[in-house]
């Protein structure tokens, strides 16, 4: 059978955490890297898998899947061994599910909000109120966290998720992490959990603050 194909960036948070997953599953990905800067999400042969245009997305064996929630789901219940990272247990399923949509609709979306301006509108802008947002979503993870994991003292698919975002956040504008002594302990342990973490994650986010911050500086040149 085909590796499933994984159209991603290093530097893309869901890209990053679909990779975390397939490595924790061990199942080997065919990446197709697709360079957003150059636009290639916007191509037509890109546009025909994803006319929402986003990465992730996988092409496994001519199945199609996007959003890297909806991923990392998919590659648990048709690959895993077991169901450890996306329990059949309904509560505790249900409480993977709200730390999925959290990174989706609360870490996530507070992250693209700052970043996308810069890299495809030409702003140089560092709206205050775009960064409390993004440390107000640091203080609801860690207030959140009251065991090793977001849900129980137990590795999900919720963990791999915000991690992925949390990270990136955190070089973009890092926390003050005398304030959110769970938040730290919580990234520390995926960090030693997860296998290949800095090659997986960390890279590809130092990468991202690192171009997006060029990228802004560029711009306020450019618009002088
Ligand atoms: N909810 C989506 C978000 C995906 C997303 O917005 N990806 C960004 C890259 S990090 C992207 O493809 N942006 C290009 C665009 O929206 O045109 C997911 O988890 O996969």
């Amino acid at each position: 059978m085909p590796n499933i194909k994984l159209y991603t960036a290093k530097l893309s948070p869901p890209g990053r955490a679909v990779e975390l997953t397939a490595k924790l599953l061990g199942l080997p990905l065919d990446i197709v890297p697709i360079n957003l800067l150059a636009g290639d999400h916007r191509k037509d042969e890109f546009l025909k898998l994803n006319p929402q245009h986003t990465i992730p997305i996988i092409d496994d064996g001519g199945v199609v899947v996007r959003d890297s929630h909806a991923i990392i789901i998919y590659l648990v219940l048709k690959y895993g061994k077991d169901h450890s990272l996306y329990p059949d247990d309904p509560i505790t399923r249900a409480k993977v599910n709200a730390g999925l949509h959290f990174d989706s609709g609360v870490l996530f979306s507070r992250l693209r909000f700052y970043f996308e301006p810069i890299l495809y509108e030409g702003s140089s802008a560092v709206p205050q109120h775009k960064i409390d947002y993004m440390q107000k979503g640091y203080e609801l993870l860690n207030d959140a966290l009251v065991d090793d994991y977001m849900v129980g003292n137990t590795l999900t698919l919720a963990d791999i998720s915000c991690i992925a975002t949390i990270a990136t956040m955190e070089e973009f504008f890092p926390m003050d992490r005398t304030k959110y002594p769970a938040l730290v302990a919580w990234i520390e342990r995926l960090r030693q959990t997860l296998p290949e973490y800095e090659q997986l994650n960390q890279e590809g986010a130092v990468e991202f603050a690192e171009i997006c911050e060029s990228l802004r500086l560029k711009n306020a040149i450019n618009a002088k």
